[in-house]
């Protein structure tokens, strides 16, 4: 009897991952194309025990998003404002020092902080943050600002992007978090992001953080206008990236949420695709140790479920989210360390607390 062409082709892949074999960006589509999701997330599972073995992360961090005043006004976008609109806050750095105050009891070790691009903020309000942030605590580590926002300080203060990045590690910036990146392709930006930073300044924002000894992470917004290829195709300038410089901690497929946004009318990805896109990354990315489901977007439950499609983090306690939320999120905004040791464990594997750049904080061993 004749092999059906998708079993031909995914014999194919599997040899390749079982040999360690980096796939390509056919691979990568005949994956995603796919109709055999546990197949694929079986192909995962192995990728991610033999790069990650069977720790499961997370941290516990809160995040603080310090303004929603955005000139970018991204099409996907549901928390951003214009400035001067009734829902538009921006906090002074009083309030984002109280409100970081105000974790630090619950032992927190990371602040996350991201924000809108707000037109007229001076470039020392985010110097000043950081500063402000790392003086009142030296050991929590501060992740702040995505290459889209640096780009656009580096607008705002006259200055070279190695400038602002060097100025701002020097105030107490510890790493990066990895948004703004949405999709690389420019057909896809032209549509849902055209006032934001081109993917190749998103990647060379990343390249200099990196050899500036910043590290980040990598995000990729899925489930909107874009094609499989144009997801792949992502995946491997993220790999190509990797390859140069090791600066990337960890990936997080985020999921698109389209209440409230411009593209409210789109129905948003499925569990199967979160789960599909997790076990793609995984696959595609075989250079990045750490694959993040984050459970803010993708809920709770399927955030475990991914951890047997390719994750082996879930991100953290978080506190207070508003970029998600905003956008129809129905998950809590913050989960308790105990629940997420209890998922991780539940799930069959070994809870490991981090701290941001992945060093072990404690292990749950039984
Ligand atoms: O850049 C915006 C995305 C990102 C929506 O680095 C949306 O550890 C879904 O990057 N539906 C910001 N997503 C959040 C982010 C992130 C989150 C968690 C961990 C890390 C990390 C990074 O959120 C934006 C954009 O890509 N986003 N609107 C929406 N409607």
């Amino acid at each position: 009897m004749a092999v059906e062409p998708e079993t031909r082709n995914l014999d194919l892949i599997e040899e390749k991952v079982t040999s360690g074999e980096r796939l390509t960006f056919e691979d990568g589509l005949a994956l995603l194309g796919s109709n055999d999701l546990l197949r694929v997330g079986a192909l995962a599972d192995l990728a991610r025990k033999r790069i990650a073995g069977d720790d499961v992360y997370f941290v516990n961090n809160r995040h603080i998003n310090h303004t929603n005043v955005c000139g970018n006004r991204c099409k996907f976008c549901a928390f951003s404002a214009d400035e001067g609109a009734p829902d538009a806050y921006t906090m002074t750095l009083d309030e984002v020092l109280a409100r970081a105050r105000e974790s630090l009891s619950d032992g927190i070790t990371e602040l996350h902080i991201v924000g809108g691009e707000h037109p007229s903020l001076p470039y020392e309000y985010y110097l000043e943050m950081i500063r402000a942030l790392h003086d009142m605590d030296p050991s929590v580590h501060i992740q702040a600002f995505t290459a889209s926002e640096i780009a656009f300080f580096a607008k705002r203060g006259k200055k070279t992007v190695g400038e602002v990045l060097q100025e701002l590690k020097e105030a107490g910036l510890g790493s990066m978090p990895g948004g703004g990146a949405e999709i690389f392709s420019g057909r896809v930006r032209g549509i849902v992001c055209d006032k934001k930073i081109s993917g190749d300044a998103w990647l060379d924002v990343m390249r200099q953080a990196h050899n500036a000894g910043i590290r980040s992470n990598a995000t990729m917004l899925y489930g909107h206008v874009e094609t499989h290829a144009e997801r792949i195709e992502h995946l491997i300038r993220l790999r190509e990236l990797q390859d140069e410089t090791r600066g990337f901690g960890s990936f997080i497929p985020l999921a698109f949420h389209p209440a409230n946004t411009g593209l409210s009318g789109l129905p948003g990805p499925t569990g199967a695709e979160d789960l599909m896109m997790i076990a793609v990354s995984r696959l595609m990315l075989d250079n990045f140790r750490n694959i993040k489901a984050f459970w803010i977007m993708i809920g709770i439950k399927l955030a475990q479920i991914s951890l047997h499609f390719g994750a082996n983090d879930i991100d953290g306690t978080v506190v207070e989210e508003k970029i998600t939320h905003a956008a129809g999120a129905e998950t809590d905004e913050a989960i308790a360390k105990s629940e997420l040791i209890r998922l991780i464990r539940e799930a069959g594997r070994v809870p490991v607390e981090r701290d941001t750049l992945y060093n072990v904080v404690r292990r749950y061993e039984d």
